[in-house]
């Protein structure tokens, strides 16, 4: 079934799926660890009772029972995904009658590179694979739910777009910060999952109701087509045994009352719910019609976090990765590398770009596997939207394919090859593409010549389904010293194509220097020149500063900039915050501070840059140290980046970057202390684990290299690690002393646990704690013997006990 015919049977109304399938199935027997999907083929009497409760509560739209089915998690079970989705899919439509069925695809429960292992690549063959056979199995529209990484969202709907003509419907999970694990806002899924051609779009999971309605209010106000809401039975919160789910059906019905009447058009619920609630909200908004979807007209693009608007403020796109003229880079490119493009990203993004140019073309290299790594290169450090710059439409796509939000597609030009090449790229994976107005008789010199051919390119994107309003519109700087007569006629341009078609337009601004002194002057004053006549998106250096002030100047002048706040802010005060946000001052203070070479480690560590950072420990340990390296360099980095991500300033992936890069230079480090370590004196045994349900295990192995330094013999239990577990090695090995480490207020309760489990068991061994979170008082008050600050002071406490 098309999505227009899906759309027509439910005009004018609602759509209601079901609730909530694996805590129903909890209550139906299945256990702890059991793999739900299963239950097709084992207990599909079960399956088939929860889908009639939910048709009989008035579902619309029942879901299969397939939402974990992927090949890693049925990696060791007796059945294959094949076996569950086709029973899963079967069941459900044998049930379903006239109604719907929406194959379920959950996250495939693997961090994506590069954060994690998991590559977009495999993600991708996960879900064509799940896609593929439920489609088969006779699935009406695939549903694709709960994701958290607006990455793996992308891998799951570009398979189900590639491998089926089923409608798409995708919702995220949002977490009470207002935004997804990975960090995605609410606005940042809308306009990538759109761009990317999903048929549905919203939230599921998260929270509850009245939680959500913020994030829904933000999903509204951005999206063009369908939202779809299936909240929590409310927020969950955990006894000790369950978690509970603690709202009613009234007034899990009474948010969503409000939700349809803001605009939402499909409705269904999710953890804790059940048939009841379903039967709730359907009496709930039965003489309630359903607001009109309408098409917004925002222009924006999007790393996987943020979003930035075009079209308002002026948006500044950095020109330096780029090699033409970069000797430097050139030579990167030639070797594969990419420490050039993660500096400069990073480099431009302190400068204030707002969107980062980034064109890898050499003739002599493999350019389409090139661009693939750059991109991921770059949303490792930063989180600015990518402008793909190539005149190959190869390199387009892979880039396209590649990125992690709503990129720019730079460039089509007017060429009919072009478009016919440029346009199904730019429809498929979603993106503002930026036209050049040249064609096959070139660049015309009037600027009348040239708006016609935007004309042509914007006529002809509408045959491909592209709108205008992700059109970018770039009437080419010609050189001043070579085509004087034309620069004007490339304003004159800007200002009609401004008028004629109300797009926005792009200009690479020093294109116009080439060839004459002092470049920075010409530029400086065409750009002026243009921005009066409209341009959006100045492609500029980001190191010269007086390109910045002419915009701000600009943005007051011309009251985008209301009440010249934005100016006053960065040009009228000297505070420490002000001077950060203007560029003066990025580096946190901790990093001025310290003494040769440190400052270098903390950045390395903080932008989590691995290389540079195992790089600049080699250094350090010829002159400092290991144990200053840790307590001077790398604690204090790993504090700042522990601040930011407390603040919202980064988020989860760079956190994790962050850790690898201390990885890294630990290896280094504790190799070093290795080599100089009194490794033959055996003075006795000592375990140590990283509590349950904590995975920090930093500081754990910190302590654990130092023990094993002086001369202590350590078994390493891993971070995360069970309680049994440990209980278990102490009695075997006969422990003295037991080590254990937490760095959450959370997991705190498990040490404690641990400590009470081990006492239980009539263990004699005595217990250090350590970790972030604890001091002396609370070692004391979860029944400790010791407590220990750092490594040094855990090395001093296991000298004591094996003294005696
Ligand atoms: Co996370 N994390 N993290 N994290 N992380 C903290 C701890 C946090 C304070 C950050 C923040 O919000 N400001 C916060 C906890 C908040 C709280 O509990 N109140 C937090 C959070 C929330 C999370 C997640 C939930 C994030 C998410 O998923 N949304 C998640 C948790 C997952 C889980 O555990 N279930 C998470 C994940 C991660 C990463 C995987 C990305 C990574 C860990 C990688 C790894 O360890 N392999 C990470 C990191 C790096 C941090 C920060 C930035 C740094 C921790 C660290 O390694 N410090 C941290 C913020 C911070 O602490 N500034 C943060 C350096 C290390 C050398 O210090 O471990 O204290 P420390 O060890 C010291 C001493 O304490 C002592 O000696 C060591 C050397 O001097 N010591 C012992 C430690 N253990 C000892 C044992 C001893 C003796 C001494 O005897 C046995």
């Amino acid at each position: 079934m098309s999505f227009k015919s899906l759309l027509n049977k439910f005009d004018k109304k609602f759509i209601f799926f079901d609730g909530a399938m694996g805590t129903m199935l909890q209550k139906y027997g299945l256990q702890v660890g059991q793999l739900p999907e299963v239950f097709n083929v084992t207990n599909p009497e079960t399956i088939k009772k929860i889908h009639r409760q939910y048709l009989q509560a008035g579902s619309d739209i029942i879901i299969a029972n397939t939402f974990g089915a992927n090949e890693l998690k049925y990696n060791f079970s007796s059945y294959t995904i094949k076996d569950v989705i086709t029973a899963g899919v079967k069941i459900a439509k044998e049930e379903a009658g006239d109604k719907l069925v929406a194959l379920d695809i959950g996250p495939t429960g693997q961090i994506m590179e590069p954060t994690g292992s998991l590559s977009f690549q495999s993600a991708y063959k996960l879900f064509k694979n799940q896609v593929v056979i439920g489609e088969k199995a006779g699935a009406d529209i695939i549903l694709i739910e709960t994701m958290s990484d607006l990455y793996e969202a992308k891998a799951a709907v570009l398979a189900a777009k590639e491998n089926s003509s089923l409608p798409i419907f995708c919702t995220m999970t949002f977490q009470q910060d207002g935004r997804t694990l990975m960090g995605t806002d609410p606005k940042t899924m809308v306009f990538t999952l759109e761009a990317l051609g999903v048929d549905v779009l919203g939230v599921n999971c998260s929270l509850g109701p009245g939680e959500l309605q913020g994030i829904v209010d933000e999903i509204l106000k951005y999206a063009s087509i369908p939202v779809m809401v299936q909240p929590n039975a409310g927020l969950p919160r955990y006894d000790g045994k369950n978690t509970i789910y603690d709202i009613t059906p009234e007034e899990f019905s009474k948010n969503i009352l409000l939700m349809a009447k803001k605009g939402v058009r499909i409705f269904g619920g999710c953890c804790g719910t059940n048939p009841e609630f379903i039967k709730t909200i359907i009496g709930e908004l039965k003489d309630v019609l359903p607001r009109e979807v309408r098409e917004k007209n925002y222009t924006a693009v999007c790393s996987s976090t943020d979003t930035v608007f075009l079209g308002n403020e002026i948006k500044i796109i950095g020109e330096r990765i780029n090699p033409t003229g970069q000797e430097t880079y050139k030579k990167e490119l030639r070797e594969g590398k990419v420490n050039y493009i993660k500096k400069e990203a990073m480099a431009q993004k302190s400068e204030g770009a707002h969107i980062l140019g980034l064109n890898v073309g050499l003739p002599e290299i493999d350019e389409v596997k090139m661009m693939e790594k750059a991109i991921k290169a770059v949303q490792q450090v930063i989180q600015l939207p990518v402008n793909i710059d190539s005149p190959n439409s190869k390199v387009l796509e892979a880039g396209a394919r590649i990125y992690n939000g709503k990129p720019i597609i730079n460039s089509v030009n007017g060429r009919k090859k072009s478009m016919e090449e440029v346009f199904p790229i730019v429809k498929k994976y979603g993106g503002c593409v930026v036209a050049l107005t040249i064609d096959e008789e070139g660049i015309p010199d009037s600027a009348e010549g040239r708006v016609k051919i935007a004309e042509k390119i914007i006529k002809t994107a509408a045959c491909y389904g592209i709108s205008k309003k992700d059109i970018i519109v770039d009437c080419l700087t010609l050189t001043v010293s070579a085509q004087q007569k034309e620069v004007m006629e490339t304003i004159k341009a800007v200002k009609l194509v401004k008028e004629k078609f109300g797009v926005k337009t792009i200009l690479g601004v020093s294109n116009i220097s080439y060839g004459l002194p002092r470049r920075c002057i010409l530029n400086r004053t065409f750009l002026a020149l243009a921005l009066n006549a409209g341009l959006d998106l100045p492609i500029i250096n980001t190191q010269d500063q007086g390109v910045k002030d002419i915009i701000a100047a600009f943005e007051v002048l011309t009251s985008i900039d209301q009440d010249g706040k934005n100016y006053i802010t960065k040009y009228g005060s000297k505070s420490k915050s002000e001077k950060a946000k203007w560029g003066d001052n990025i580096l946190p203070e901790v990093q001025k501070k310290d003494k040769k070479g440190e400052k270098k480690l903390n950045t390395a560590i903080i932008e989590g840059m691995e290389d540079e950072a195992v790089e600049i420990t080699s250094l350090l340990l010829k002159s400092e140290k290991e144990e200053d390296i840790v307590n001077f360099h790398i604690i204090p980095a790993l504090d700042e980046v522990g601040r930011q991500y407390e603040e919202g300033d980064i988020f989860l992936p760079q956190l994790i970057q962050s850790a690898e890069a201390v990885k890294k230079s630990f290896e280094i480090i504790k190799k070093n202390i290795l080599k100089n370590g009194e490794k033959n004196i055996e003075k006795g045994k000592i375990a140590l684990a990283t509590v349950k349900g904590d995975i920090h295990d930093i500081g754990k192995n910190i302590v654990k290299v130092l023990l094993q330094n002086y001369g202590f013999e350590v078994i390493d239990l891993g971070r995360d690690v069970d309680i049994d577990k440990i209980v278990d090695v102490v009695k075997k090995n006969n422990i003295k002393l037991l080590g254990l480490s937490a760095l959450m207020t959370t997991t705190v309760i498990n040490m404690k646990k641990t400590i009470e489990a081990v006492r239980e068991n009539k263990l004699t061994c005595k217990i250090v704690v350590g970790g972030a979170v604890l001091n002396q008082n609370y070692a004391d008050m979860i029944g400790a013997d010791y407590y220990a600050r750092d490594a040094r002071e855990a090395v001093k406490i296991a000298e004591k006990i094996f003294s005696v």
